[in-house]
């Protein structure tokens, strides 16, 4: 059996509002909503493979600052862990694989089509994060 090989996404919590990004690839999830972040890397710690991603991908400054309880399942051999994350410097831009970004307040975070796999990661995310 192959090794699970982690996901990490990131909840970017900034004046109490959480990012969504919209993927633009690849095509089966395309207009779908997620919190940003990709694969971790050989040798590479979640929390730094975090902050490398959200670079990347959205041209920021960040801190990882801590694990969400929990891991859910992405297409195998891939897993979603999730960690919040604070906002250094920078503001975020759809630089890679997402066409728009928004920061949800509270009463909005259902307003986004998240994909499937990262609802019980958002509800997660709302339950335990929010609010620190
Ligand atoms: N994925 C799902 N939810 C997320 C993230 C960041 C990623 N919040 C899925 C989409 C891809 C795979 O994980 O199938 C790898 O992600 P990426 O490297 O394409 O961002
Ligand atoms: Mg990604």
């Amino acid at each position: 059996m192959t090794e699970r090989i982690v996901v990490v996404g990131a909840a970017l919590l900034d004046g109490g509002r959480l990012l969504a990004a919209r993927r633009s690839a690849p095509v089966d999830l395309a207009g779908r909503w997620e919190l940003p972040g990709g694969k971790v890397e050989p040798g590479e710690t979640p929390d730094r493979a975090l902050v490398r991603e959200l670079r990347e991908e959205l041209g920021v400054g960040t801190e990882a600052v801590r694990r969400v309880p929990g891991e859910w399942p992405l297409r195998p051999p891939y897993v979603l862990h999730v960690w919040t994350a604070r906002l250094i410097t920078g503001v975020p831009r759809p630089l890679q694989d997402h066409d728009a970004l928004r920061w949800l307040a509270p009463h909005e975070v259902w307003d986004v089509d998240w994909l499937d796999q990262d609802v019980p990661a958002v509800k997660e995310v709302v339950r335990t994060a929010w609010g620190d």
